[in-house]
């Protein structure tokens, strides 16, 4: 994508969580309008097919531009599923960006770096769209960094509109019309009547689905544009174009110059289809990447060699694609010498006999009332790990007391972390039959890929 169309974005973790525990963020870009060349030049694999000029047509829209900031251990691809809402009613896609930043030095307020930052992205989504003002999103500890921006005259200027969603409580600008949305089903900050903001009513939502569920769409969409949405569900279409970004997981540092191998792969097994990958991408500044033409109903995996010089090689694996979409987030792990990545290191060592990852979800909790999460049929959402208080987004999965056996317990080294739980499952390396995971019957397959030397796997599920 052309440099000058980088999007940023982030979605924001409660302020109310351990600090230990905040993350950083990373800023992006997403859909560009221009004539992009969505291959590497930097080290790619050098008979792995490329795409070239992948032209993505220029697109208005009467709307303001959108702009979202995440919460703590969050990051931008919180806002996916909006967004995709959003285009489906008629949105550019190139419209709608996220900042990222690192939470684990922002939680409750901004550095002036990160208000820095912020100001730049805005700046550059008015440029690049030719609006005046934008709208803006705060969620969680990005209600914060919103607040921390905002307090300036300057900055809420460029803003007409905020929606404060699950967030602190703060004097919004005089020139700025606010929308709050909270919940009384969201277990860290519950349902608030922001003073200042229109509060509409809500269904009992979990923290992450105060910001992604079809209701809070409704009203943010009706408060944007002054109408109703043509429709809640993300509507198909014939073209597919994928890009995001590659950050480190909690920290949202982005990662440039990592290649990622793009493989369409078996919906029963999660099998690499063909001999090579479908196309081999970079990712540039700001960590992002493609875009790349996705297959209708096509599973894909999207392989990441070198995470880092620390980290295990990463394998992806998301459902198929509905319609374009600019915010895919691949996370690698966090460096061994942050907070997030000393809570997450040695959860799944490296060994040539047995496999783990991580299962995500981008859109709400799991929540073992309401769901059923099984990692090779073993249940995952039980208790001390899909509790309603525990606000689960992200369960790993792995032989967390290295016994050589399915314990079927919650991780302990994870106990005390918000959002993350895991589960004690021994997985036997082998990739030649289907390690399958399923929500609800939401089924994802993958190869049982040995952490040494393959590395682990991250399973992302959606609502939609
Ligand atoms: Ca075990």
């Amino acid at each position: 994508m052309a440099p000058t169309e980088r999007p940023t974005h982030l979605p924001c973790p409660a302020r109310a969580v351990a600090p230990l525990l905040t993350l950083a963020l990373l800023l992006t870009a997403c859909g560009s309008e221009s004539s992009v060349d969505a291959h590497d030049d930097a080290g790619a694999v050098d008979d792995t097919p490329v795409q070239t000029e992948l032209v993505i047509e220029p697109c208005e829209q009467p709307h303001a531009p959108v702009l979202f900031v995440h919460g703590g251990f969050g990051s931008g691809d919180q806002f996916t599923l909006q967004a995709q809402r959003l285009a489906s009613n008629g949105y550019c896609e190139s419209h709608i960006r996220t900042f990222d930043y690192d939470s684990q030095t922002n939680t409750g307020m901004a550095t002036a770096a990160t208000i820095t930052r912020l100001d730049a992205a805005v700046d550059s989504l008015l440029e690049d769209t030719g609006a005046e003002r934008l709208h803006m999103l705060g969620h969680s500890n990005g209600c914060s960094i919103a607040r921390d921006y905002l307090e300036d005259a300057e900055h809420s200027a460029k803003v007409e509109k905020y929606v404060n969603v699950a967030g602190a409580e703060w004097a919004f600008p005089d020139d700025t019309e606010v929308l709050g949305l909270t919940s009384e089903g969201d277990q860290i900050i519950g349902r608030v009547e922001y003073e200042g903001a229109d509060n509409p009513a809500m269904p009992v939502l979990d923290h992450i689905a105060i910001l992604t569920a079809v209701e809070p769409f409704e009203a943010i969409h009706e408060f944007f544009t002054g109408e109703a949405p043509e429709t809640t569900r993300v509507v198909e279409s014939d073209v597919r174009h994928v890009s995001g970004f590659v950050m480190n997981f909690a920290e949202n540092v982005a990662r440039v110059d990592t290649t990622i191998d793009v493989w369409p792969v078996d919906a029963e097994t999660g099998e690499r289809i063909g001999d090579e990958p479908t196309v081999s991408l970079v990712t540039e500044e700001g960590g992002a990447f493609g875009p790349f033409a996705a297959e209708a109903d096509t599973y894909y995996e999207f392989f990441i060699p070198d995470g880092s010089e620390m980290d295990m090689p990463l394998h992806v694996y998301v459902e198929p694609f509905k319609r374009s979409m600019h915010l895919l987030y691949l996370k690698t792990m966090p460096a061994p010498l942050t907070a997030a990545g000393f809570l997450l290191s040695g959860i799944a060592p490296p060994t040539t006999d047995a496999t783990g990852g991580i299962i995500q979800h981008t859109d709400r909790a799991i929540d073992k009332a309401i769901d059923s999460l099984t990692v090779d049929g073993v249940e995952a959402a039980i208790d001390g790990v899909a509790d309603v208080e525990s606000t689960t987004v992200a369960i790993f999965f792995a032989d967390g007391n290295e016994n050589g056996v399915t314990d079927a317990t919650p991780l302990s080294q994870l106990s005390i972390a918000p959002f993350l739980k895991g589960i004690d499952v021994f997985i036997p390396s082998d990739e030649d039959t289907p390690l399958v995971f399923d929500l609800n019957g939401q089924r994802i397959a993958t190869p049982r890929w040995a952490t040494d030397p393959e590395g682990t796997i991250t399973v992302l599920f959606a609502s939609e």
